[in-house]
């Protein structure tokens, strides 16, 4: 069997990983500890790459998107965090709503299919700023998908508010949001938590409240934060309970892992995540992620050059456009603000893979001269 797929390795302990890959069975948290463990990275990548190309083939998905971040004043104080700032120091931020639309306007043309809005944890913004400033986008721009709030925004609104978690989604629905990121996620272990994001949701409350929005039809991504202060045990406990959700709901549509950047954080004394470190993660991600369609090499926390070779290590998607990014920029990341779509082209076809141009739901964006339309 090996032979006929001609995959290769000498260690030991991926060989019964292989057999299991090649005959499509679901990978246990042993196999995962093994994954992890191995020195064998190019062996892991040749099996996410088989994952990856007997769902996807070569496609490889990119979006042409914008990222509005409507305030940096945020009550939690994460140590993992550069971006947040408390209300009334310099450089803390809040957008009046007009301004918010402003921006969204700003070098808006039809190709934007997507914004992507996620922000601190305001104490005052009261839950009418949000479903305005949402309601007043979708009729700005009816066609542009709104995937706005993390499951941490979301409980935080609900709490302030007093509202439940599945009143505050529907609301926010309602209003015109159409996902949601899969920010917050971070390590769903509390040991870390309490390090990392004390005054954030527990991993439980993240879970529950991924599991509500998808109850009511909003679907979601999922992230995890690595590179920091986790075990290895950690990181396999995240992608299960991921894994265990998405058998339940299906809502998820992909898993973006992210490198932590310590610059201007608490945590800045941690080194940064290594490219070997991020491909595995990905790789990984890819293998034990067995019900998660997509897996997402986000290229600003990567990097261009280290996201293209992630599509070669089981990543089929590598974002979008993003015109202006805060949260990593922040922590110190040296990539462009946003990369043009021609630019995402160039770097999908140089990875030997074949660019598709998709909307937040993943149908494929097909464009001409004068109009933009999306497959359904
Ligand atoms: O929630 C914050 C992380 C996330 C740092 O859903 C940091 O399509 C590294 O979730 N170093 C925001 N990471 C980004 C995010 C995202 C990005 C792109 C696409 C999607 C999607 C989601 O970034 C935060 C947090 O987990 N983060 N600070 C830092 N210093």
């Amino acid at each position: 069997m090996y032979q006929r797929h001609s995959f290769q390795t000498d260690d030991p302990r991926l060989h019964p990983i292989a057999e299991k890959v090649l005959s499509s069975q679901r990978l246990s948290a042993e196999d995962a500890m093994a994954l992890y463990r191995s020195g064998d990275v190019l062996a892991i990548g040749w099996l996410a790459n088989f994952v990856r190309e007997s769902l996807h083939g070569d496609t490889t998905y990119f979006n042409v998107n914008r990222h509005i971040n409507p305030t940096n004043v945020c009550v939690a104080a994460c140590r993992l965090c550069a971006f947040g700032r408390k209300k009334d120091v310099p450089g803390a931020y809040t957008m009046a709503l007009e301004e918010a639309w402003e921006i969204a306007a700003s070098g808006y043309s039809e190709d934007v299919t997507e914004f992507h809005i996620v922000g601190g944890l305001h104490p005052d913004l009261p839950f009418e700023y949000f479903l305005d400033l949402i309601s007043g986008l979708k009729e700005r721009f009816p066609h542009v998908h709104l995937k706005a709030f993390t499951m941490v925004e979301v409980a935080y609104l609900a709490k302030r508010a007093k509202l439940s978690i599945r009143e505050t989604l529907r609301r926010l629905k309602a209003a015109g949001v159409d996902s949601l990121p899969g920010g917050g996620a971070e390590i769903f272990a509390d040991r870390v938590r309490r390090i990392i994001c004390d005054h954030k949701i527990d991993g439980q409350q993240w879970l529950d409240t991924a599991r509500t929005a998808h109850e009511i039809g909003l679907r979601s991504n999922a992230t995890m934060l690595y590179g920091h202060i986790e075990s290895d045990e950690d990181r396999v406990d995240h992608l299960l309970k991921l894994r265990t959700l998405q058998d339940e709901t299906g809502g998820f549509q992909t898993f973006i892992p992210l490198a932590f950047h310590p610059a201007n954080t608490p945590l800045a004394h941690l080194p940064t995540t290594t490219g070997m470190m991020d491909i595995r993660q990905i790789a990984v991600g890819r293998l034990m992620l067995d019900n998660f369609a997509h897996i997402k090499a986000y290229w600003q926390m990567l990097t261009p050059r280290i996201a293209q070779i992630a599509l070669r290590f089981g990543a089929d998607d590598i974002d979008g456009t993003v015109i202006e990014e805060k949260i990593y920029h922040d922590a110190g990341a040296t990539t462009p603000q946003g990369l043009r779509r021609q630019e995402l082209i160039r770097l999908v076809r140089e990875a030997g893979r074949v660019p598709v141009e998709r909307d937040t739901l993943y149908r494929p964006v097909t464009r001409t001269e004068t109009s933009v339309t999306v497959a359904v």
